[in-house]
């Protein structure tokens, strides 16, 4: 079918005529191609136009769009410049956004699988015949294995909330999302010393330092385009990566730390800043709790120790401990994102949110900040109770204070592999791709295969839809009504956002909310989505007209006003009322306190760590097969260190076989000094198994492949450049 498509619109094709429309009063009317696309039949009526406000979806960031559509076809898509959080500003992926939408690789229809698992030989459904046989698997798997014997895993979304509320009314706990493969270990540190996880106002901040985040590269807004600008205000940037990212070379100075060391970097500052008494002896005093536990346990983390684990010079540390605290309040370690990095990660990050108290930057200009958030009303469920449950969630007491709502990925894979403590036997994943984004491809096949029914809602045939059984396709962002999406930005750019349909929703692709209020209907579960999208948005809106108002006329709902010094007088979130230096709950669970460095594990000879990381055109494992990004970079590398690379013998582009324990690839090798001698290093979502995936099936390599599944102790959240790899030329 998409051969059909193909003689329809030809990539080539597309490029031009998206160069013609850009070029103003086009010659002919080249919509009329995207219009057969999209429509599949005659004459249109000429010159319809329209401008629609949306946000964008090609990442989680959710910028303000404003989608410009000629006789229903989008020509082009442009960033709001009402959008604060946003700052104005649609990235190459966000422009790229139209080709996810006029997509020949869209799924169109119900798919059944037929044969063995991914042999990629389907039968199509009708949509009746696919929620039938949906709700008679969700049935059976819980009438055979109570309801919690069928896993929900629901993606960034607004609609996600749809997949929670139906697990809920269906009966299972267990319910996981992207998360525990992102950033909960962060939030873990950061929420267990703040009560709350603070934003960064990056825009004011006279000095940043940016530990394992890659802010002009991993875009979040506002914080790349606000670190742009503090920049250019003569801010100071200083970036510890194992590698010379786009963020790196932007920076006043870069370190390549070693991996997994970050924590004796910041104990070091910690130490500098107290033994030197640079922190504010008020705010100390006031606002935070295990001062002098602090003291006495940073008293051995010199620089000079530091300079041994880090490979950062001892005068470095000291200099930049002492620069950081003359900038403070105005200065910050930058909390970071996806901190799904080690064993200790959520440690790690303590150490970071510890600096930061020292700095006493909280609900300061450019520091940490807790901005106003507007609270949309909500339709809440009364769920029913299933007295044949289990008492808890299948990966319950896998990690030492998992997030009870969001669980843990990989605990979770574990469990359902192991049938322990009890068999989860049915699988419902929308909008998330684990079978490229969760480490350790292998077990996540293995999982599969204990199941008795996956199904998988997506827009594209992914890699884990094309493991599923059913696979359904979804409207992209740009065809559905979403319900709002309140937002947390730093420097006054907090607000609300939410979608209507740009365009009508393309072939059979129906959102997840219809699909699970039909799949509720079938299960007798209707009384619990006996409501529309817009019913709900209503009931969001209630008390916030002015939302109403500003989504209407704007696009969006900005929140204006100080974002600083509005939690003057208020107790923090934790147990002690402060910000917690100490934390008395770990040590009741016998977790360390305060973070206590552990080196990390040493690589073994002939072996190099391998990392994850992101560029500017690639979102995770969902954008490659875009074919306007695609055009920027069509197969991954192995970035391998030159020194390195001279000692196996492997050359520029020489094709290299990588392997863990996990698994091997092949894959070519990048040969650059822009990365560490001892780190690897390749871009996330190629080596499909997808043959749906036309653009990159059969290019580079799968780093969820050899990546081992290792997890941070604390919060479960997934370790990822745990992994030793061997390198060798092919
Ligand atoms: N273009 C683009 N933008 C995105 C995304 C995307 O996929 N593409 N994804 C979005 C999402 S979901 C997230 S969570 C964020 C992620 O944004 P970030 O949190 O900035 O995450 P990464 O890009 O993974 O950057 C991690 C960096 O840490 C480095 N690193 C590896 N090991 C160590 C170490 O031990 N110490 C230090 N100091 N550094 C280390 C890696 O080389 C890498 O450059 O980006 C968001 N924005
Ligand atoms: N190897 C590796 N693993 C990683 C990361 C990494 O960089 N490398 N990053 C980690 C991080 S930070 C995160 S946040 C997670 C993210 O992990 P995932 O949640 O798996 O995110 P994506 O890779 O973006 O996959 C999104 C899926 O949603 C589909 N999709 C896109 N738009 C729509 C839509 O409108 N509707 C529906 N129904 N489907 C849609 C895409 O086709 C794709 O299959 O991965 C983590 N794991
Ligand atoms: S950062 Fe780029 S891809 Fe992400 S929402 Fe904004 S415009 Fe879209
Ligand atoms: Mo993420």
């Amino acid at each position: 079918m998409s051969a059909r498509i193909n003689n329809l619109i030809t990539r080539r094709k597309f490029l031009q005529i998206s160069g013609a429309l850009a070029a103003a009063t086009a010659v002919t009317n080249p919509c009329r191609v995207l219009y057969a696309l999209t429509r599949d039949k005659g004459e249109i009526t000429p010159n319809e136009i329209r401008e629609v406000f949306s946000a964008c979806d090609m990442c989680f960031n959710k910028c303000g769009l404003i989608a410009h559509v000629e006789n229903d076809v989008i020509k082009k898509l442009d960033p709001n410049p009402k959008s604060l959080k946003s700052r104005g500003m649609l990235c190459a992926r966000g422009n790229a956004g139209v080709k996810q939408l006029y997509d020949p690789d869209r799924l169109k229809y119900p798919l059944l699988r037929k044969g063995a698992r991914g042999d990629g030989k389907w039968q199509r459904l009708s949509w009746d015949q696919a929620l039938d046989h949906a709700a008679e698997k969700l049935d059976k798997i819980g009438k055979d294995y109570t309801r919690c014997g069928f896993l929900f895993m629901a993606g960034t979304d607004m609609q996600s909330t749809f997949v929670h509320q139906f697990a809920e009314a269906y009966g299972s706990y267990n319910v996981i999302s992207h998360e525990s493969n992102c950033l909960l270990s962060r939030n873990r540190a950061f929420l267990d010393t703040y009560g709350v996880m603070p934003t960064p106002d990056v825009l004011n901040c006279k000095y940043v330092i940016m530990p394992g985040a890659n802010r002009f590269e991993a875009l979040v807004t506002p914080d790349s385009m606000d670190l742009m600008t503090a920049k250019g205000n003569k801010s100071k940037l200083v970036v510890l990566d194992p590698r010379f990212t786009k963020t790196a070379a932007l920076s006043d100075e870069w370190y390549p730390i070693k991996p997994g060391t970050d924590m004796a970097f910041f104990l070091s500052l910690a130490h500098v800043i107290i033994s030197e008494k640079l922190y504010d002896k008020t705010f100390i005093k006031e606002k935070t709790f295990g001062f002098e536990e602090l003291r006495e346990h940073v008293k051995k983390y010199t620089p000079q120790w530091a300079a041994k684990e880090t490979d950062i010079p001892a005068k470095d540390i000291a200099r930049i401990a002492r620069e950081l605290a003359a900038a403070a309040p105005s200065a910050m370690v930058y909390p970071g994102r996806r901190s799904s990095d080690y064993e200790d990660s959520t440690q790690i990050r303590r150490s970071y949110a510890i600096v930061n108290a020292l700095l006493g930057n909280w609900d300061q200009e450019g520091g940490l900040q807790v901005p106003k958030k507007i609270k949309p009303g909500s339709m809440h469920i009364e769920a029913p109770f299933y007295e044949d449950n289990p008492d808890d969630r299948v990966d319950a007491g896998r990690a030492q204070m998992m997030f009870d709502e969001e669980g843990s990925f990989k605990h979770t894979r574990d469990a359902v592999i192991e049938g322990k403590p009890y068999p989860v036997k049915g699988w419902m994943t929308y909008k998330t791709n684990p079978m490229q984004t969760g480490a350790n491809r292998d077990k996540t096949i293995q999982m599969i295969n204990t199941l008795d029914f996956m199904m998988t809602v997506d827009i594209a045939m992914s890699d884990t839809a094309w493991m599923a059984d059913l696979v359904l396709p979804a409207p992209s962002y740009l065809e559905r009504q979403d319900p709002l999406s309140a937002f947390l930005a730093s420097s006054t750019c907090s607000g609300v956002i939410t979608r209507d349909p740009v365009v009508p929703a393309m072939f059979e692709s129906k959102p997840v909310f219809w699909i699970v209020k039909e799949l509720a209907k079938r299960l007798d579960l209707g009384e619990f989505f006996d409501f529309t999208v817009d019913d709900f948005r209503k009931a969001q809106l209630k008390k916030i007209p002015q939302v109403a108002k500003a989504l209407k006329e704007d696009g969006v709902y900005n929140i204006t006003g100080p974002s600083f010094g509005i939690h003057k007088d208020k107790p923090f979130k934790t147990r002690s009322k402060k910000i917690e230096f100490y934390n008395t709950r770990y040590k009741d669970k016998g977790i360390d306190p305060m973070p206590v460095y552990k080196q990390p594990k040493a690589i073994p000879e002939n072996h190099f760590r391998i990392v994850v990381g992101r560029n500017a055109y690639i979102t995770q494992s969902a954008s490659t097969n875009n074919t306007l990004l695609w055009e920027l970079q069509k197969e991954n590398h192995l970035w391998i260190h030159p020194k390195s690379a001279l000692s196996l013998g492997i050359k520029n582009h020489d094709m290299v076989k990588v392997e863990s324990s996990a698994g091997k690839v092949r894959i070519k090798a990048r040969v650059t000094e822009e990365t560490r001698p001892d780190t690897v290093y390749m871009d996330t979502g190629y080596g499909v198994l997808s043959k749906g995936l036309t653009n990159i099936f059969g290019k580079g390599a799968c780093i969820a492949q050899i990546l081992e599944d290792k997890a941070d102790k604390i919060s479960g959240n997934m370790a990822m450049h745990e992994t030793f790899v061997t390198v060798s030329k092919t």
